[in-house]
């Protein structure tokens, strides 16, 4: 199967199809539920493709579908081969696939393979006993020296878990701990043996046996540990923090060339693969995706999404600076210019709402998710796009604890009040960045539940379907959606959007992003004010047309001088020679 491309770029091979693809995240259990359970499934899935065909994406990815108890909402996986029945079944699951090919798309699935459920057979297996042969496929360590199972501070280090607490559980069958970097139900599998990595391994090729396009791999550069497992230096929570001894470990390279050799290599089909890195920096990133070194094809990076993280973490949030995020993404554009591929995002289902993170989701909603959208996905990259985003969903007015489903908000509220804090402060940093807001379902249509359910939706409904749902959008030229599909068919027909280099403008703008882009004599000119007031920018346009504008009518500039009112995005082009 080929993707129609009007793109014929002699630097692509046809192995890197991928360079010119725009994927679509889906959050199944949000997405469309067909069964009125409340929960989105397969069959929904299915229901809803001519919206992401409308739409004009490539790739689908997925996130986990597998079996799972869902502590984490399926990144807790207790059997890689089998759907979960709330989902549906593996000929669903073949339906769908035959379906997404048919119309001349791509699947692409979430591989979490850092850690399984504990109710994997392989943990269960490895937890009966201390001499069972599974036992090393987790990491198993006794009490620190000098205190007994179970007292404080025994764990065998100081690590603090991404969901709060210890990243180690005491297990009473055979009164050892057992390493786990998210919840207790998501033991960190051991990739130092070489059982567990084959056992991944043989199941990555049933699932391309099996058809799908490749996958998008959870917290992939956690895999490789210090296995001396040093203790982490202590952080604002009071226990340590351990990410340098497990993020890039010593190694993570080796492990990604023996899975492309032992997976990808040697198969026809085209493949795409994307590594989900937190912490990994751009010289990183370069090795990763660098063509030549066969690792990955592009990583997702953590840089312009933890800018608005203050000194405590995540639920510590600072305001965020528009040069900032021009700084970030300026310089992952640059670094990775020539070797290696970045992935674009603004928003996935562990951030909040990208309109209401980056943009003004009150007074400047369709200016602002335009804008940031333009900006986006004119940048050299495989752009993502996460599901609502397209419609410009925003953040959830949470009310209380109860509104949330998310075990690292949940968590986060619990042990702000078990050591008595403040828990509206919790509650407002939860509604700022917490991870349901991008979670709650697909606003098809203005009706009950969103045209997400017959049912009740296991997470509520945002109460402002009413105006912004998707079945508003498809005629109206204006919609966030109808901007969504100009910029992707720009991608399709423009080489120079997937291909061309990358120039940064006016760098030291503190509001306003504009950049070049240029591929054999063609130049695209890009410029968005990234603030809620009027910006008058010094910028030659005269021997540029323009090509998409998110406001209309537009003030022409006169005498280089480009007046742009609040979140106003502009893509101008020239084919001459300049
Ligand atoms: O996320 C990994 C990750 O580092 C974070 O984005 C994480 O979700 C958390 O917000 C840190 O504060 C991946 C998945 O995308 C996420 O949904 C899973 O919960 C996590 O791994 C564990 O599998
Ligand atoms: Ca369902």
């Amino acid at each position: 199967m080929t993707l129609t491309r009007t793109d014929h770029d002699t630097t692509t091979t046809d192995a890197q199809w991928w360079k010119s693809a725009v994927v679509y995240q889906i959050y199944p259990r949000s997405f469309a539920d067909s069964n009125g359970d409340g929960i989105g499934d397969l069959p929904g899935i299915r229901s809803r493709l001519d919206h992401l065909q409308r739409l004009g994406i490539d790739v689908i990815w997925l996130s986990p579908i597998y079996r799972s108890p869902h502590a984490d909402n399926g990144y807790d996986i207790s059997d890689y081969q089998d759907i979960d029945p709330v989902f549906g079944t593996l000929a669903d699951f073949d339906g769908l696939l035959a379906d997404v090919h048919q119309r001349g798309m791509k699947l692409v699935m979430d591989l979490v393979v850092n850690h399984t459920s504990d109710e994997h057979p392989w943990f269960r297996e490895s937890r009966s006993s201390s001499d069972n042969p599974k036992r090393d496929w987790y990491w198993w360590r006794p009490a620190r020296d000098g205190f007994e199972p179970g007292d404080p501070g025994a764990e065998p280090t100081n690590w603090e878990s991404f969901f709060s607490g210890p990243t180690w559980t005491l297990d009473p069958i055979t009164g050892e701990y057992y390493l786990h970097l998210f919840d207790p139900k998501q033991p960190d599998l051991n990739w130092e043996n070489p059982e567990v990595r084959h056992a991944v391994y043989a199941m990555m090729r049933w699932w391309l046996d099996r058809g799908v396009d490749g996958f998008r791999m959870d917290v992939i550069n956690l895999i490789s540990k210090d296995t001396t497992l040093p203790d982490g230096a202590p952080g604002a929570s009071g226990l340590g923090n351990g990410f340098p001894h497990y993020a890039n470990g010593p190694r993570i390279h080796e492990f990604m060339q023996e899975m492309h050799r032992e997976v990808f290599a040697g198969r026809d089909g085209q493949y795409l693969t994307v590594g989900e890195m937190p912490g990994v920096t751009w010289q990183d990133a370069v090795l990763f995706t660098d063509p030549a070194r066969h690792e990955l094809d592009m990583v997702f990076q953590f840089e312009h999404v933890n800018l608005d993280h203050g000194p405590g973490g995540k639920f510590d949030p600072r305001p965020l600076r528009v040069s900032d995020l021009k700084a970030s993404l300026g310089r992952w554009q640059r670094e990775l210019g020539t070797a290696g591929w970045n992935s674009l995002y603004l928003g996935n289902h562990d951030q909040p709402r990208s309109v209401s993170r980056f943009g003004d989701d009150g007074a400047h909603w369709r200016e602002s998710a335009t804008a940031l959208a333009t900006v986006l996905h004119m940048h050299r990259g495989t752009p993502y796009v996460y599901q609502g985003e397209e419609i410009g969903m925003t953040n959830v007015p949470f009310a209380t604890a109860e509104d949330l489903r998310d075990i690292e908000s949940l968590n986060h509220y619990r042990k702000t009040v078990a050591t008595g804090q403040d828990p509206e402060r919790a509650m407002a940093a939860i509604r700022h960045i917490g991870r349901d807001n991008a979670r709650t379902p697909v606003q098809w249509d203005d009706g009950p539940q969103a045209g997400f359910t017959t049912g009740t939706a296991w997470i509520g409904v945002n109460p402002n379907h009413t105006w912004l749902n998707a079945a508003g959008q498809y005629d109206d030229p204006e919609s966030v959606f109808c901007h969504y599909q100009r910029l992707i068919e720009l991608r399709r027909t423009l080489p120079v959007v997937a291909h061309g280099d990358f120039q940064m403008l006016l760098a030291d703008h503190p509001a306003v992003y504009a950049y070049q882009r240029q591929r054999e004599g063609t130049t695209l000119l890009v410029v968005a004010n990234l603030a809620s007031e009027q910006a008058d920018v010094a910028l030659d346009v005269e021997h540029y047309d323009l090509l998409l504008s998110n406001i209309e009518p537009y003030t022409p500039s006169t005498n280089g001088q480009l007046v742009l009112t609040p979140w106003e995005a502009r893509i101008y082009i020239t084919t001459s020679p300049r």
